[in-house]
């Protein structure tokens, strides 16, 4: 039996954890000592649905936040995009909104979920604009904590059916 091979997206500010995420969903770590990562960060990882495995190819913005330029050659041949802000900084919520925009403009059917991250500190952004941006795009809402490793694998699970969603 043939493993499929899906790429998605992780998109988001500078700084809301999308590189923590990633880690800690396909190394099962959250490294405190990071490397900034310059260029254009992917990783594999097989996912678990039920109706079978599928392999992920996970392209982080790394570092890449900074060049829009470089951006939409990025997203091309992606089914489903992360996007993720940080529930301590509402802006990255706001930035959400671009993010998609930007996506669709690459990748016009795109689909897509909305992660709040870092969970495990005092929030200063309330759930419910995020979740009902969510449900305005038709995305799945969900919360992490790299830190903790809540909610991770849900996430990677969720986009994973996202992007088999025909
Ligand atoms: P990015 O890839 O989106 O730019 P990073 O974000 O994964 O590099 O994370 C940015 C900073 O946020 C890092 O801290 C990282 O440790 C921290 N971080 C990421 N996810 C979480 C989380 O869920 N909880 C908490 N408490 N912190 C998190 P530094 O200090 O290295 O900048
Ligand atoms: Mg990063």
């Amino acid at each position: 039996m043939s493993t499929s091979l899906i790429k998605v997206v992780i998109a988001g500010d500078g700084s809301v954890g999308k590189t923590s995420l990633i880690r800690r969903y396909t190394e099962g770590k959250f490294d405190i000592s990071r490397t900034a990562t310059i260029g254009v960060d992917f990783h594999t990882h097989t996912v678990d649905l039920p109706d079978g495995q599928i392999r992920l190819s996970i392209w982080d913005m790394a570092g890449q936040e900074r060049f829009k330029i470089v951006r939409p050659g990025l997203y091309r041949g992606s089914q489903a995009t992360a996007l993720v802000y940080d529930v301590t900084a509402p802006a990255s919520l706001e930035h959400l909104h671009s993010w998609r925009e930007e996506i669709l403009a690459a990748v016009p059917d795109q689909k897509f979920i909305v992660v709040g991250n870092k969970i495990d500190l005092e929030r200063t952004q309330e759930p419910g604009p995020a979740r009902r941006f969510a449900e305005a795009i038709k995305a799945p809402y969900l919360e992490t904590s790299a830190l903790t490793g809540e909610g991770v694998t849900d996430m990677f699970i969720s986009l994973a059916q996202t992007a088999m969603r025909g």
